[in-house]
């Protein structure tokens, strides 16, 4: 019982981590650079943290998780296209918006998600809503499986789908690190090593490695690894800024913020792999409250929780034969 109510907080910890990333990072999204000042007045003020496209589309994947313990790429298409039908105005990218119009209308997301860019997108938006595949996952090669294949619906471009490999395997990392000892940022940067192939994915894995060695600044971060839409370049950030600050979530997130671009995605990433680190309960109360979505946030981690721990009735993830 005691695991179970463990296990909750850290799944609510990574979809609230996802919320307030989101919300801290959203009225800076865009900007080079986030002066601390700026980020203090909007880290202090009591104003209701509301969510992008990020955390919708995050809740969507979680969700469906939770009502089939996979993955079924049709009935999740759907689901996200009827997720921006009901509020497009979330901030979604402009490609992701006619690709989720398209199977609203009742296209394949097959032919939808290479009906804008012709080789699909390589933006963030798969790896932003990646994470929860963690919950449901047995290992980190199985996660970073199913944040490809929760990712291709849309995002059919090979940097989209290992973008979004890349955070689901971390989240998994995250999830399951052992919360009472220090994490080993070098295991933890091996493992991710194995779910993306050599080339630049692999590169940027070794420089987050050599700039956690002399404890890189978030503008020295954000020129090495790129801090924009794509996901290449923030992805590999959001690593960065979760392991620079493993044991202080707020530091972590706050820290994605400072790196300035695409500040919403980078902080929603790095808050969901801190909240699955330290669970709800690790995360500051102050953010938390403001949370526009905490009542569906909840509700979500607990059924998401309760399948995986009674075994549900869908039992884990099998890959398709
Ligand atoms: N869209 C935004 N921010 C823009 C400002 C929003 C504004 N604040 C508002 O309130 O409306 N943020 C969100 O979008 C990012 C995730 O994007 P996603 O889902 O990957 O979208 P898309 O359209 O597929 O890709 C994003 C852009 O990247 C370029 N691109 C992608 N693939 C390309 C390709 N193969 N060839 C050429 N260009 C490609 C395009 O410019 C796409 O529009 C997150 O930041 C989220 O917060
Ligand atoms: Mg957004
Ligand atoms: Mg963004």
């Amino acid at each position: 019982m005691a695991e179970r109510r463990q296990m909750v907080d850290r799944v609510l910890g990574l979809l609230a981590g996802t919320a307030v990333g989101d919300g801290l990072g959203a009225p800076f999204e865009g900007s080079a650079t986030v002066p601390s000042t700026a980020l203090d007045l909007w880290i202090f003020s009591p104003r209701t943290l509301h969510h992008t496209d990020d955390t919708a589309m995050t809740l969507v994947l979680a969700e469906h998780l939770s009502r089939s313990g996979g993955i079924d790429q049709v009935v999740l298409a759907s689901d996200f296209a009827a997720a921006w039908y009901q509020e497009p105005m979330r901030g979604y990218g402009g490609g992701a918006a006619q690709v989720l119009a398209a199977i609203a209308d009742g296209a394949d997301w097959r032919r939808a998600a290479v009906s804008v860019f012709e080789a699909g997108s390589w933006g963030n938006g798969a790896a932003m809503r990646a994470a929860p595949v963690a919950v449901v996952s047995t290992s980190v090669p199985e996660a970073a499986e199913l944040g490809r294949r929760s990712a291709e619906v849309t995002h059919a471009h090979v940097h989209g789908r290992h973008g979004a490999a890349l955070q689901a395997a971390a989240a998994y990392l995250a999830l399951h690190s052992g919360p009472n000892r220090p994490l080993d940022a070098e295991a933890f940067l091996v493992d991710l090593t194995d779910v993306v192939p050599a080339g630049p994915w692999q590169e940027k894995l070794a420089r987050v490695r050599a700039l956690l060695g002399r404890e890189a600044s978030a503008e020295e971060a954000a020129a090495s690894l790129g801090h924009d839409i794509s996901a290449l370049g923030s992805v590999p950030l959001a690593v960065y800024a979760f392991l620079r600050h493993a044991e202080f979530p707020e530091g972590a997130i706050r820290f994605a913020v400072r790196c300035g671009g695409d500040t919403d995605t980078i902080a929603a990433m790095t808050g969901a792999l801190a909240g699955a680190r330290h669970g709800y309960s690790g995360l500051p109360s102050s953010w938390t409250v403001r949370l526009e979505s905490a009542a569906l946030l909840h509700r979500i981690a607990e059924h998401l929780t309760h399948d995986r721990s009674t075994g549900g009735s869908t039992g884990p993830h099998r890959p398709e034969q």
